[in-house]
């Protein structure tokens, strides 16, 4: 018998938490030129020899355009109640701006329809990379008319959707646009810049306010946030006060960078005090549409990391925060163990952690934890089953220090998604890497759920883990 404290045997959510799991467009698709959608930057991106792992391309990808029925037949089938996934730009406006192309309309709307016959509740993602080629042509993201395109390509949307569509994120980790898209290169467009990440993200915040007014305008009955990225941090030496520092300001750097503006009206003093000038400010207009553009936060969280504090002075390329970023802290203790992906570390304390420092700092928002998840080498074992018990312990430990944030720190969590409901195309790492609850043969597109999509299916029924 275990004898907690009577708080921590309770492990059920609230009634009406929303259960769900997640993907994106470009990752799960293929297909990325029919029925008359324009190139993304994706496409381009992955057709460069160089860019991505074994030259792996989303030209197929899961046939997600051609299996779209099946995959949600998965979803009805866990019984998971709500599916964030995302929209191609260039499929909906080949251009970028201007004609609008009805099949590509028509692919989502199907995709919707059938959700909702279902009983599943869409999450619709705007943005998550896939930036339609013609108008990076013209600077994409480093093009302050960013504003003006994604708020025409958002009322599309809205206009479209959003008489069934309630839930919407503006963008997917406008981070990883800016630093891996702008600064290191390892992301499409590529670039490798000091300045243009800095002005990247400032032009997402801008297009994400003009497209959450729109939204307000169109949408009256729905809610809309963007989505961040956050790894939690924990000082390399807990005694000394340069590292707790720097622990703060490796987080004010990554996700305060855009919650800041978000929920407090400018950017961390943290970043203006290193980036100077090349840090843009916000025109009182500008301000207007971002300070208070969030109806919820949208959390993407994996891992955390300890934080050393740099005694030599920032370089103009440091995108961290002058810190170190590290795994095992002073005393030799690690952060967690490894996974496929090199910077993903289990730490469900870090996840607890970070959902309190959110709430804290932005005044207890209501939160969606939009991706939480982990890579391992799969293997379907003679059973035809994959036993991705390493995944279960990972899921099982993160939503336990989620119930705990709710139930003991107070912390306004509504929905938890899954990253990601299928194996797919991860990025520069291709298809080396496999995140899903459900496995994919890509030489046959069949999909096998995984031990781990049916533990999840469990958690879904029982509103939360068992005892
Ligand atoms: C999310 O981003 C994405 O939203 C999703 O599409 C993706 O498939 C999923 O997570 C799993 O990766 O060593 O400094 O270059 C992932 C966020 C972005 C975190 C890149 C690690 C690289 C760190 N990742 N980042 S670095």
């Amino acid at each position: 018998m275990h004898h907690h404290h009577h708080h921590m045997n309770v492990k059920k959510f609230p009634e009406g938490f929303l259960w769900g799991v997640a993907t994106a467009s470009y990752q799960i698709e293929g297909s990325p030129l029919a029925d008359g959608a324009g190139m993304s930057i994706w496409h381009t991106f992955s057709h460069t020899p160089g860019n991505v792992k074994n030259g792996d391309t989303g030209d197929v990808a899961c046939d997600h355009y051609n299996r779209w029925k099946e995959d949600i037949e998965i979803i009805e089938k866990l019984g998971v109640k709500a599916y964030r996934f995302s929209i191609s730009w260039p499929r909906i406006l080949p251009e970028g701006t201007g004609r609008v192309n009805q099949k590509g309309l028509d692919f989502y709307n199907r995709i919707i329809d059938t959700l909702l016959e279902k009983g599943i509740t869409p999450f619709v993602t705007i943005f998550h990379w896939d930036l339609p080629f013609a108008l990076q042509l013209k600077g994409g993201l480093l093009n302050r008319e960013i504003a003006d395109w994604f708020a025409e390509y958002s009322r599309v949307l809205f206009e479209n959707f959003g008489d069934r569509v309630k839930n919407w994120i503006t963008f997917n980790e406008p981070l990883c646009s800016a630093i891996p898209g702008y600064g290191s290169g390892t992301f499409a467009p590529g670039r490798q810049s000091t300045s243009e990440p800095w002005t990247v993200g400032h032009n997402i915040l801008v297009a994400h306010g003009r497209a959450v007014k729109v939204f307000r305008e169109t949408v009256k009955d729905g809610k809309i946030g963007i989505v961040l990225n956050g790894d939690f941090t924990y000082p390399w030496d807990a005694a000394d006060p340069a590292d707790k520092e720097a622990a703060e300001r490796r987080l004010e750097f990554f996700t305060a960078w855009f919650a800041d503006p978000i929920y407090l009206g400018d950017y961390p003093a943290s970043m203006r005090k290193q980036l100077g000038d090349r840090l843009p400010t916000f025109t009182p207009e500008e301000r207007a549409l971002v300070h208070g553009s969030n109806d919820f936060y949208g959390m993407n969280h994996y891992t955390s990391n300890y934080i050393r504090h740099r005694s030599s002075p920032a370089s103009a390329d440091d995108t961290v925060g002058n810190v170190d970023v590290l795994f095992t802290n002073k005393q030799g203790n690690c952060i967690g163990p490894e996974t496929a992906m090199p910077w993903l570390r289990p730490c469900a304390a870090g996840f607890r952690d970070f959902l309190v420092w959110i709430s804290k700092r932005y005044g207890y928002p209501p939160i969606y934890v939009t991706e939480n998840g982990a890579a391992f080498d799969d293997v379907v074992s003679e059973d035809g089953r994959v036993h991705d018990q390493n995944r279960i312990d990972y899921l099982k430990a993160y939503i336990g220090a989620m119930v705990t944030a709710v139930e003991l720190d107070g912390v306004n969590v509504k929905g938890y998604f899954v990253w990601s409901l299928l194996d797919n195309f991860e990025w520069a790492e291709g298809y080396s890497k496999r995140f899903g609850i459900v496995y994919v043969d890509y030489s046959t597109q069949k999909r096998i759920v995984k031990d781990s999509g049916y533990w999840y299916s469990n958690v879904v029924k029982n509103n939360g883990l068992e005892d």
